[in-house]
């Protein structure tokens, strides 16, 4: 695996569908704890065992505050260069003095919203999109009528105020179901948050299923590439003779970096290796 930025530049101009598959250590500059590794934990539990819809039947009230307590984080963050580098490779006029004649997509796993903010942090009157296939940390569902709305309430709802201080609420608040986030009358259903737990069906599958097949160089930015079906869009780029460019502040398998001799590894954090290799 190479590490040479002219040569990676080359790759880009000469590529015709590019995407981006992000990952938590996208945001992690902006203070956003990543899932897996240190920060993976909110107060003693694993990050990944509360994103599951098993946890929210067992205990909705624990995880009400795990994403209450997230929202909170999000909403004092801002994009880091990272998002913002690639907001840039969004949008067709700055992507072209890079890349001319290409396409762009980033699929992002994170539901923090950052990238989408970055977008319109460089250009307000953007119609570049970034696809969300976990969904959005500030959307709902209802588990009654199903219906998917946006809501950046802080607090969500009066009894989760004050449980994201996790010093001064050491011990787990456990909060009653009717004073959990619920829909308005008549439906009045539990609200769950509007993420993709495990088991789920990811969002836009079709879109993202075409576009990963099309793409001919892959940028794959702070994930673990663990979890599927993001974890494969990598490997099915190459399957159609593309190329992979990692970005990650861990160093590769060595497996990988013996099998895969054209493609590029940019190991450090992305809010400085993806900046310096795109512009
Ligand atoms: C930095 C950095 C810096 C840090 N710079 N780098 C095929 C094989 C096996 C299993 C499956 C399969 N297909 C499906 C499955 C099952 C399952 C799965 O993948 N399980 C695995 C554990 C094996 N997948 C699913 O269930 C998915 N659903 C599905 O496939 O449905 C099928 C279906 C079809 C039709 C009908 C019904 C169903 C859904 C997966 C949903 C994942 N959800 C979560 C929670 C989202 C909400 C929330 O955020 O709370 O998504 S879990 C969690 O993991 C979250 C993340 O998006 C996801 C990935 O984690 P990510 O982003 O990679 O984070 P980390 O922490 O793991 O890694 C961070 C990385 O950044 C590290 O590498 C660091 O080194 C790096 N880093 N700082 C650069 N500054």
């Amino acid at each position: 695996m190479s590490s040479d930025i002219q040569a990676f530049r080359a790759v880009l101009r000469e590529s015709r569908n590019i995407i981006a598959v992000a990952g938590a250590g996208l945001s992690a500059a902006s203070g956003i704890p990543t899932f897996r590794g240190p920060g993976g934990f909110w107060r003693t539990y694993n990050a990944v065992d509360l994103a599951t819809p098993e946890a929210f039947e067992e205990n909705p009230s624990r995880v009400w505050q795990f994403y209450h307590y997230r929202r909170e984080v999000v909403k004092k963050a801002q994009p880091n260069p990272a998002h913002l580098a690639l907001g840039l490779l969004s949008i067709p006029k700055h992507r072209q003095l890079i890349a001319p004649n290409t396409t762009f997509t980033l699929i992002t796993q994170n539901i923090d919203g950052l990238s989408t903010r970055a977008l319109h942090h460089i250009d307000p009157t953007t119609e570049s999109k970034v696809i969300e296939m976990h969904g959005r940390l500030m959307e709902t569902i209802c588990t009654a009528c199903g219906e998917r709305k946006s809501n950046d309430d802080s607090p969500i709802c009066p009894a989760l105020a004050g449980t994201e201080d996790l010093v001064a609420n050491r011990f787990e608040a456990d909060i009653p179901l009717e004073e959990l986030p619920r829909y308005p009358a008549p439906c009045k259903g539990l609200l769950r948050p509007g993420v993709v737990w495990f088991g789920e069906e990811i969002l836009h599958t079709e879109k993202i299923d075409s576009i990963v097949n099309a793409a001919d160089l892959i940028l794959v930015v702070g994930t673990s590439s663990t979890v599927y079906p993001a974890a494969g869009y990598a490997q099915q780029v190459s399957d159609n003779g593309g190329k992979v460019a990692i970005f990650n502040v861990d160093p590769p398998d060595e497996e990988d970096s013996e099998e895969s001799q054209d493609d590029f590894y940019f190991m450090g954090p992305c809010e400085e290796t993806l900046p310096m290799a795109l512009f």
